[in-house]
């Protein structure tokens, strides 16, 4: 029997474990990426962890995030990431220099590698090859030590895509719109999505990572595409042609599942208000008025969709009852569309240029107004995201938004426009790496630079034997890390300083949240399907840890918060009926115990007690050795400082 592609790279990677579904692999890693907004913590966990070099290959420290500097803190996180990143030997990309998954797309990414990541969309990287892997920044920085990565050998899916996307107006983020409409943001959980058919020859690199960078939505470990001349001719045109080895599937390979999308049918799609995969047809919104249009983020802002924005705005004005934001992916898409004119034509028609960051994409700037309509080429648009609670956003291809920031509502295109499309990738990208410091050789002595905002990362104790614990929330499906743990210009800068961002612990849903835990000491929370879904950030772990979370019990849980309530010593329990949901009300009493001798390798079920109705009721959890492990020890940095002392 054939190999697919994740099992050859997975194979290839092998420091322990088997390429079976559902058991546990542990991976030797190529390249690790941060940002800002996790990064801190990575670094100073690596810091922790009392080694003195980064132990991969290739590490790369990104400022992106957090870089509106209305204050000393976001600019106190920069100075302590560059002086970790001299310090312990990885790159640094300077603020400026793009979102990390744009610029390690152009710059690093190589088929065939493992790269991990603290950024949920990590794996854009897919687009060239690559197993990417978002998860929690502990999780980094153990890879960062050395340790490797583990995870759980997920199904493989199969995508085929056939024939060829219908130009001009629809495009690759109507492809990965159109499997979230199929598979749902919670369909992905455990599985990792391979893309094939004869329809992906017509995709570029760049659209191919619009579609992996969006997997994530799916709940997905990551998605890939084969490497093959679409691969070559861009690592050629970055000038990197000796990181490109042709990789793909054998003809006879077996897959867990397999989802086919004919492409010649596909239509413009978009996802309506509160959650990525509630995907309907655009025509099915077409006249929806329109207050803001955002293009660019991690999604699809390379230069080819970027100039297409350009062309399409040339020579006309944005309507009068539109902003429109666009901020480039990385300096190289910038740089480009300066040199060419595009930026120029898009200035002329009144959009209003960012620099190259996250942006409004995570609230760090342009909220829309109240109630307001805001169309964007982005991958989330979790209620209150963007900063505006009650402003409904939408996601679409960048091209039908520009065509929406013309006419003031969502317009159906024709085919009149067919001049301004170019979808072909240039043949050399414009190299210019002077954001980009290499590792320092001798960085070693560096004092690492820690503004007063910058404040260690609590530990847990080891795991209790019994207990207590009050409901203080009863939330409903789909939670995500956004509602946990809030972003945003106000929230961002605290990153750095749990007790602080503490405060804002699911302050959306209940703003006296974090009073009502320190009433309650120790307290769990109680979820729907799908908890946790969204990003990586370890924040909506620590900082509710540290306010004295100690389980969760929920119907379904996300993938990458699950491992970071596991590495910060939290029990994440699912219940065994999901009906007992139900029975459980607010402030009622939780009592687990015998906690120590339950929590193993394999499948461990709890009896819970409902003190409060005098009922009980079963929740269960699933766990490899080593997450039975790190929970006992409290988490994982407890576990692996413990370790480097025997
Ligand atoms: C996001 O898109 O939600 C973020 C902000 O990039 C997060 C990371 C973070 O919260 O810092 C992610 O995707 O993991
Ligand atoms: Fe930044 Fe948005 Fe991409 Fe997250 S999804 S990395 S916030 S651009």
């Amino acid at each position: 029997m054939g190999k697919n592609l994740v099992e050859k790279i997975f194979s290839s990677r092998l420091l322990g474990g088997k390429c079976l579904k559902n058991s546990q692999v542990h991976l030797r890693v190529d390249q690790a990426l941060t940002q800002d907004a996790t990064g801190t913590f990575v670094y100073l966990q690596f810091e922790a962890m009392k080694i003195d070099r980064i132990r991969i290959p290739l590490a790369v420290s990104y400022v992106d995030h957090n870089t509106l500097q209305s204050d000393y803190m976001n600019a106190d996180d920069h100075a302590f990431l560059q002086s970790a990143a001299r310090r312990y030997g990885a790159y640094f990309s300077r603020p400026g220099n793009g979102i990390c998954h744009q610029v390690h797309l152009e710059r690093f990414a190589f088929p065939g590698g493992i790269l991990v990541g603290s950024d949920s969309h990590t794996p854009t990287a897919g687009g060239a090859g690559m197993i990417a892997v978002g998860t929690g920044g502990l999780e980094v920085a153990a890879a960062l030590a050395g340790e490797g990565f583990y995870l759980s050998y997920p199904e493989v899916v199969q995508v085929k895509l056939t024939g060829k996307l219908k130009r001009p107006w629809v495009a690759s983020m109507d492809i990965i719109l159109e499997v979230l409409r199929r598979v749902t943001a919670k369909g992905g959980k455990n599985r990792i999505f391979e893309y094939a058919g004869s329809g992906i020859s017509d995709l570029s690199l760049t659209e191919r990572a619009t579609i992996t960078n969006m997997g994530a939505e799916l709940g997905a470990t990551t998605s890939i595409f084969p490497s093959d001349d679409i691969t070559h001719a861009f690592l050629r045109a970055q000038k990197r042609e000796k990181d490109f080895r042709p990789l793909s599937a054998d003809p006879d390979a077996a897959y867990d599942d397999m989802i086919e999308i004919s492409l010649d049918e596909l239509e413009p799609m978009v996802a309506r208000p509160h959650n990525p995969d509630n995907v309907v047809k655009l025509k099915d919104i077409e006249g929806l008025r329109v207050d803001q249009v955002c293009v660019g983020s991690c999604t699809n802002s390379s230069y080819a969709a970027m100039r297409t924005v350009a062309r399409i705005l040339s020579g006309k004005t944005i309507s009068e009852g539109v902003g429109m934001t666009v901020s480039p992916g990385s300096k190289q898409v910038y740089e480009m569309l300066a040199a060419d004119g595009s930026l120029e034509k898009m200035v002329a028609a009144g959009a209003r240029i960012l620099e190259s960051a996250c942006g409004p994409c995570i609230g760090m700037g342009q909220a829309p107004r109240s109630g307001a309509v805001s169309l964007r080429s982005f991958n989330r648009n979790f209620k209150g995201r963007s900063g505006t609670e009650t402003a409904a956003v939408y996601l679409c291809n960048p091209f039908v938004a520009a065509l929406a920031a013309l006419h003031g509502k969502v317009t159906l295109p024709d085919d009149r426009a067919r001049e301004a499309w170019d979808f072909k990738e240039p043949e050399a990208f414009a190299i210019n790496d002077n954001m980009l410091m290499p590792p320092f050789e001798n960085g070693g002595k560096t004092e690492l630079i820690k503004g007063p905002n910058i404040k260690d990362v609590p530990v847990k104790d080891p795991l209790e034997d019994t207990l207590d614990l009050k409901v203080i929330l009863k939330a409903g499906d789909n939670i995500s890390t956004d509602d946990i743990m809030p972003a945003g210009s106000r929230v961002l800068p605290l990153r750095s300083n749990i007790p602080e961002i503490s405060k804002f612990v699911f302050y959306r849903i209940d703003p006296g949240f974090h009073l009502k835990a320190g009433e309650a000491g120790v307290f769990t929370v109680i979820g729907g399907e799908n908890y946790g879904q969204g990003s990586s950030r370890e924040h909506a772990a620590i900082a509710p840890m540290y306010l004295g979370l100690r389980a969760v019990i929920v119907k379904s849980i996300a993938r990458i918060h699950r491992s970071n309530l596991i590495n910060f010593g939290i029990l994440p329990l699912e219940f065994k009926d999901k009906a007992d949901y139900d029975g459980i009300g607010l402030n009622d009493r939780m009592v687990l115990r015998d906690i120590l001798s339950l929590v193993q390798e394999g499948c461990c079920v709890f009896t819970v007690e409902n003190k409060t109705s005098g009922s009980s009721f079963k929740a269960t959890i699933t766990l490899t050795k080593r997450e039975a492990e790190l929970l006992r020890a409290g988490g994982l940095l407890p576990f692996i400082t413990a370790a480097s002392r025997k």
